[in-house]
């Protein structure tokens, strides 16, 4: 039987292979469903074409228009380590 930590990480390579489907490899309009659809507590929905051109540059590393497993990986570090940074201020009140 998986852990808490285990079924986290198998949260993340699914809702990632959701989102990716066959291809494995997120495109611009498949990033922004994910993050609206299933970070919307996290951080706010993104509404400007924008903000999601600066994100997708961001993250598309090899900048072959898409988002594959490794390069999503940092982005879901990154916002968890906001979560954590949150969590630990309101802990230490
Ligand atoms: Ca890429």
């Amino acid at each position: 039987m998986s852990s808490e930590l285990e079924k986290a990480m198998i949260t993340i390579v699914q809702i990632f292979h959701k989102y990716s489907r066959d291809k494995c490899k997120l495109k611009k309009a498949d990033l922004k469903d994910l993050i609206n659809n299933e970070m919307s507590q996290f951080i706010i929905k993104i509404q400007d074409k924008d903000t999601l051109d600066l994100l997708f540059t961001d993250l598309d590393q090899n900048k072959d228009r898409e988002i594959d497993f490794p390069e999503f990986m940092p982005f879901i570090a990154m916002v968890t380590s906001a979560h954590h940074d949150l969590f630990a201020t309101k802990q230490s009140h």
